[in-house]
């Protein structure tokens, strides 16, 4: 059957953004018209990470991967933070590597593209979707309040030169302080290039034909409504986990891990091993890896830490051998199994959305080590707002501040509160993914008819 509808996927081939938004479009793939297809545009190395074989999708024959170029120019040698670093360069080479693969696929596919979806931060696509004449539908990895901090960066700025210290003119963020914003907000935007293309991006939003964000309505009413009143249309269609085990269609392959951490966790009691996790970015420095070390050793219950072998040099002499009792390493865990398994406590996390939003879908309390982007915000929520988890004491991992963190989650009247908090949260995430009428449900449904049916 020849192909009616072209939708141009466009990815930040960076940290976890990329797999939520292919998330996204298997969602709207398994419920699309034959003839409709999608080209996914992402860097090499992303697209060999998510995608097996980096070219398309198995299961899904109408999704095809295309490579754009990373910027990286022959022979570079990085100076800096290479993530930091490859990011900026990335930035330098768009939006003509994607132009330039999007032609490509126009080419081979032989149809024109009809709508571009893409990650919110690739804010070009304004342009891009003007030029072509076609919907421009961001898709934002994050948590609606970065969102909103992103979207009022102007009237954070502005009180910086004074001495108010909270953002309660934002809706939703009464009780937040300045030092909660986002790093990028807070920054002159000639500082970083991910600075500027976050600030643009606000600048942009409101020009699209809807945003699309990876949470539910109810978990941040104020912000959601604020949120709809300042963007054209605004859609909650997740927690995209959640999403994928109420849909006919399998979306997550993951679920066929044989994991041998699996067979480990169920050998656990119920609610009572730590997690530990810090993305797909983030390596927290040795000091606070010994500090976290110490007080895992000293609490002496189960914990699963997922840790690149790279990073083990930097735990304390004998650990992982005297820890084997108890602890159980990974170089890479199947997180969602993991936190849905029932036999996880608590999860120590960087406050990555996607951890948090799983963390909350499976209902599994949160310690925070925030360490940069929306992560300072999303610990903030987490703690101040949702009231699901606790910061560690002065930021940092020290070796009491962290048992204590464990003990008060685990076994106090306070965490006791906590560990009810998480279980309602979930239970309205739960409820937004509900078939026919849940909000994310409804909402989806919205976006399935712009992306793909109109
Ligand atoms: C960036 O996210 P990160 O990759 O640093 O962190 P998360 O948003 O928490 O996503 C991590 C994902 O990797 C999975 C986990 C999450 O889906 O289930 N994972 C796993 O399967 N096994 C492991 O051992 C460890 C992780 C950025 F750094 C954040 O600040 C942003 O919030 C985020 C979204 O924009 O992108």
């Amino acid at each position: 059957m020849p192909a009616s509808r072209h939708i141009a996927v466009l990815a930040f081939p960076f940290g976890t953004h990329a797999a939520p938004l292919l998330h996204l479009i298997k969602r709207i793939a398994a419920s699309a018209p034959e003839d409709v297809i999608f080209s996914f545009f992402g860097s090499s190395e992303s697209n060999k990470s998510i995608f097996s074989g980096g070219k398309g999708d198995e299961e899904f024959a109408n999704i095809e991967a295309y490579e754009v170029w990373d910027g990286v120019p022959k022979d570079h040698v990085f100076k800096g933070n290479p993530h930091f670093e490859q990011i900026g360069l990335f930035i330098n080479a768009t939006p003509g590597n994607f132009e330039k693969a999007m032609k490509e696929a126009e080419e081979e596919t032989g149809v024109k593209i009809s709508c571009l979806l893409t990650d919110a931060f690739l804010w070009f696509s304004a342009d891009l979707a003007e030029k072509h004449g076609v919907p421009w539908i961001p898709f934002w990895t994050a948590a609606s309040c970065a969102l909103s901090a992103h979207l009022y960066t102007d009237d954070i700025r502005r009180l910086l030169s004074t001495n108010e210290q909270t953002v309660g003119m934002i809706p939703g963020f009464d009780g937040l302080s300045i030092k909660d914003m986002p790093k990028e907000v807070l920054m002159d935007n000639n500082q970083s290039p991910l600075a500027l293309l976050i600030y643009n991006m606000a600048l942009h939003l409101p020009r699209a034909t809807v945003v699309v964000v990876n949470s539910f309505e109810e978990i941040d009413p104020a912000i959601t409504l604020d949120l709809k009143s300042k963007l054209k249309k605004f859609l909650n269609v997740g927690p995209l986990p959640l999403m994928a085990e109420s849909s006919k269609k399998t979306i997550d392959s993951s679920a066929d891990h044989n994991d041998e951490c699996l067979e480990w966790l169920k050998k656990q009691d119920d609610s009572s091993v730590v997690y530990i996790s810090f993305g797909s970015v983030i390596t927290p420095p040795p000091h606070e890896m010994v500090a976290l070390a110490e007080a895992l050793e000293s609490w002496k219950g189960p914990f699963l830490w997922s840790l690149r072998d790279h990073a083990r040099k930097n735990l304390p002499d004998g650990f992982i051998d005297r820890t084997t009792g108890n602890g159980k390493f990974v170089s890479w865990a199947p997180q969602k199994e993991v936190l849905q398994s029932g036999k996880v406590g608590v999860f120590v996390t960087h406050c990555g959305w996607n951890s948090i939003l799983e963390s909350i879908s499976y209902g599994v309390p949160l310690i925070c080590r925030p360490f940069f982007g929306d992560q300072v915000l999303n610990s903030a929520m987490v703690e101040d707002k949702w009231k699901i988890g606790l910061r560690v004491k002065d930021g940092v991992f020290t070796k009491d501040g962290t048992v204590s963190a464990i003990e008060v989650i685990l076994s106090s009247e306070k965490g006791k509160q906590i560990r009810e908090n998480v279980q309602v949260l979930k239970g309205k995430a739960i409820d937004a993914v509900q078939v026919p009428n849940g909000s994310s449900v409804r909402n989806f449904q919205d976006l399935l008819e712009l992306v793909a049916m109109s």
